[in-house]
This record gives C-alpha cells, sequence and structure tokens, in this order.
C-alpha cells in the first residue's frame, strides 16, 4: 500500500493518514510530492483525479481525501479501530472530525502549518474565535473521556489525526489554551511518530512562500 503526501513542514492534510499509519503500525511505503512548481497539478494528476494529497493507492483502489483514507484504513485494516468503540462516542468523534474538515478556515489561511518556523501573527477576531473553539473541543473531551487514556477519546483514534495538525500550528504562532488544552497539546507534541514528523519537517529546506506568514520570534 502507498501512501502519497507533500512537504512534512507544510502538508497538514498529509499527516492525518500518515500519523494513524504510524500509531497503528501498518506496512506502506511513502511517496513525497513537492507542493512548490508549475507542474504540481500534473505530477498530482498520476495518483489521483483530485490532484491533491494525500492519496492511498491500495492495490487497484484509489483513496482521496485524508478522512476518507483513514475511514478506509479503519475498516480494511484495523477492524474499525481507528474509531472509539461506543456509539455514542463514535458519533462524538466523527462530529469533531467533521467540524475540523469544513471548518476553521480562518485558522487555515491565516496559521499555515510551518513545522519549523517560529513566527508571531496578529490574530485575527476570527482566528482568535478558531482557536477558542477548538480549545472548547479539546477541553470537552478531555473532561469527558480522561479515565480511558490521554487522547481525546481516551484511545487514540482518527479524531487526534485530524487535530494534531492543530498542535502543530499552535507551535509555530503560539496560542492561549486552557490547562486541559495545553496538556493535549503536550501529549500530540510527546507522541513519537509526531516526533518523528516533526524532525524530518524541520530537515526540508524548500520555501512554499504562501505558506510563510508572520514574523520571524527573535
Ligand atoms: N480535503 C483534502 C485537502 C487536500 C489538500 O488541499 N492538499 C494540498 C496539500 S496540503 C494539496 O494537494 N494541494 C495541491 C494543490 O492545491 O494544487 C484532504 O483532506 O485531503
Amino acid at each position: 500500500m502507498k501512501l502519497v503526501i507533500a512537504n512534512k513542514n507544510y502538508s497538514s492534510w498529509s499527516l492525518r493518514p500518515w500519523l494513524l499509519m504510524t500509531e497503528f503500525g501498518l506496512d506502506f511505503e511513502l511517496r513525497e510530492e513537492s507542493l512548490a512548481g508549475d507542474d504540481l497539478k500534473q505530477r498530482l494528476l498520476q495518483y489521483s483525479p483530485s490532484c491533491k494529497v494525500p492519496v492511498l493507492i491500495d492495490g487497484d483502489l484509489t483513496v482521496w481525501d485524508s478522512l476518507a483514507i483513514c475511514e478506509y484504513l479503519s475498516e480494511q485494516y484495523l477492524g474499525g479501530e481507528g474509531w472509539p468503540g461506543a456509539v455514542g462516542s463514535r458519533a462524538h468523534a466523527r462530529a469533531i472530525c467533521a467540524e475540523m474538515h469544513s471548518g476553521f478556515m480562518a485558522l487555515r489561511s491565516q496559521m499555515p502549518m510551518n513545522i519549523r518556523a517560529r513566527r508571531k501573527i496578529a490574530a485575527s477576531n476570527a482566528v482568535l474565535a478558531d482557536i477558542r473553539r477548538i480549545d472548547e473541543i479539546w477541553s470537552e473531551c478531555r473532561r469527558t473521556y480522561n479515565a480511558d487514556g490521554d487522547w481525546l477519546f481516551g484511545k487514540f483514534s482518527i479524531a487526534d489525526c485530524m487535530y494534531a495538525p492543530v498542535a502543530l500550528r499552535f507551535m509555530t504562532y503560539g496560542a492561549s489554551l486552557s490547562d486541559p488544552g495545553q496538556q493535549y497539546m503536550a501529549a500530540i507534541l510527546d507522541n513519537p511518530g509526531v516526533k518523528s514528523w516533526i524532525k524530518a519537517a524541520s530537515k526540508e529546506t524548500e520555501i512554499i512562500p504562501e505558506d510563510e506568514a508572520g514574523d520571524e520570534l527573535k
């Protein structure tokens, strides 16, 4: 099975399925495509009609879109273990994943993932509202599922993969979080898979100007 991703420093969508596959120890080949260059769409078209990464190629099957890939992996390889076991928790996890997948536009555009940078941005009200909402989601999950483990739903799940890139954005630009929010962010940053992704991202040298936001922290 092959996972096609983009630059680890910048590609927040790529991190999601990679982290699920890494955390659950799935065997896969990794192909990295640079986001730079006028031939990007052409290069990505060889993998997926969406011309976007991540893309999973499993035999004759091609699955694109980070959430669809995670869903497929959970069904096909994890016996459904990618999601919480209880139907109510699973519905809750799916709700926050859908909220992340279709929302937080201000955060996405004004705080692009840029792992190796440490920057300051003038956060707009829309960004501050996104940060508050994410803190609320994390805190509520931690309050509810704390007894079962350190992750959003106790045990590691797709929900953690969907929110891991946010923790990396907060690492770059800073964010004022509640205690449970900070503890959850620390758990993400301490995850061995996330640490190895950060290490690889920090070694990358390619610069994508549109993802370079804010002023360097002195
Ligand atoms: N909703 C998609 C979004 C994927 C996406 O936007 N990927 C970016 C890389 S991080 C991409 O492929 N950009 C190339 C382009 O837009 O030409 C997902 O969840 O996978």
